[in-house]
């Protein structure tokens, strides 16, 4: 059995000795900060008809954040479509991910240099793919580190073990990050799995399994951090399952209240991790109400910039929808691309 590693209580206060300084708790909190902002910006978006449907992310900021934080440059990032939070802070051009949301083809593939592959909506299909891109990365020299996030549904999914498994008899230096938000759409986890401590499950893949508080930025940060740097001394691949709690409906078509008690999830609010962090900037001396509202003010500024960007983009032609199927084109999807150009 696993313990779940915390650093900051839920009042926002050190429990242990810091692994960061007060700049780079700053840095944490204003990525937290920032992709906050974003999600709550996109569903106005949605709600005004100018995004399609939107996967929130609300109190999973410091579970993605914290893990995205911990890669550097050169390293991969594999998201499902719960994921926006991670991709912006590794670098996705917010546009971008606004266009991705909008269903614009602009927003289909992200900018050469961007190490963040497209968001995955087939479930665990991601797991695989950055296993593949992790092992080609070592036989190629590369050096580099792939991070791959999976929800606790999707450890159900055949390709979850797969991955996992060749993942630990080829070495593969990949990071998997199970977020536990505790519901696949209305399933609970209870009702998933017999075991919900999912970090467990690394003992069986003979690899080392860390369960971690979601919440906590400095943990998740510190925990993925020291994976990573495991993972790129060629020890092979960890299990993280960072403990969260999913705040919002599973979607902007979703109405969580049909399925389960909305006052448990007002109680589980009270742990989320942005008020936490603040709380022990704070109580550090690091932070105050002047620079939240400055922080504030300069990501409004970005954001609006990002969706004036994003509105720019050219209106798609039809065709566009059955381009980069394949990277050559077959029979079908050549019939099919000549008639929506209308020859
Ligand atoms: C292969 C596949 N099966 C079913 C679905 C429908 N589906 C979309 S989200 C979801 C639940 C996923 O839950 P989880 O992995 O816990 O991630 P979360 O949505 O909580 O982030 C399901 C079953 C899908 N997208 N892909």
């Amino acid at each position: 059995m696993t313990g779940t590693v915390s650093y900051v209580s839920e009042d926002g206060r050190a429990l242990a000795e810091l692994p960061f300084g007060a700049e780079e708790l700053v840095r944490g909190y204003r990525a937290m900060r920032r992709a906050r902002l974003f999600d709550e910006r996109a569903v106005t978006l949605q709600r005004q008809g100018r995004l399609g449907v939107y996967p929130l992310f609300r109190g999973q900021e410091a579970a993605q954040v914290g893990a995205a934080l911990a890669l550097g440059e050169g390293d991969w990032l594999v998201p499902t479509y719960r994921e926006t939070a991670a991709a912006i802070t590794h670098g996705l051009p917010l546009a971008t991910a606004l266009l991705y949301w909008r269903a614009h083809p602009s927003g289909w593939s992200f900018p050469e240099g961007v190490r963040v592959l497209p968001f995955y909506v087939p479930i665990a299909t991601q797991l695989p793919h950055a296993v593949g891109v992790a092992h080609a990365g070592r036989l190629r020299g590369e050096g580099w580190v792939v991070l791959a996030f999976v929800g606790d549904g999707g450890t159900s999914e055949g390709d979850a073990h797969e991955a996992l498994n060749f993942a630990a008899v080829f070495s593969a230096p990949v990071v998997f990050v199970v977020q536990n938000n505790g519901w696949a759409i209305s399933v609970p986890t209870e009702r998933q799995m017999r075991n919900t401590r999912i970090a467990d499950r690394a003992a069986g893949y003979g690899i080392p399994g860390v369960r971690v508080d979601g919440n906590d930025l400095v943990a998740v940060w510190d925990v993925v951090g020291r994976a990573v740097a495991r993972a790129r001394a060629g020890e092979g691949p960890t299990l993280v399952e960072a403990v969260t709690y999913r705040l919002a409906p599973h979607t902007t078509s979703d109405d969580p209240s049909r399925y389960r008690d909305e006052s448990v999830t007002g109680e589980r609010g009270k742990a989320e991790p942005l008020a936490r962090m603040r709380a022990l900037l704070q109580g550090l001396g690091a932070w105050s109400d002047q620079r939240e509202e400055a922080l504030v003010a300069e990501l409004r500024a970005e954001f609006d910039a990002a969706v004036a960007e994003a509105d720019e983009a050219p209106e798609p032609a039809p065709e566009a929808i059955v381009e980069e199927v394949y990277a050559a084109m077959g029979p079908d999807q050549r019939r099919a691309w000549e008639a929506l150009r209308g020859g």
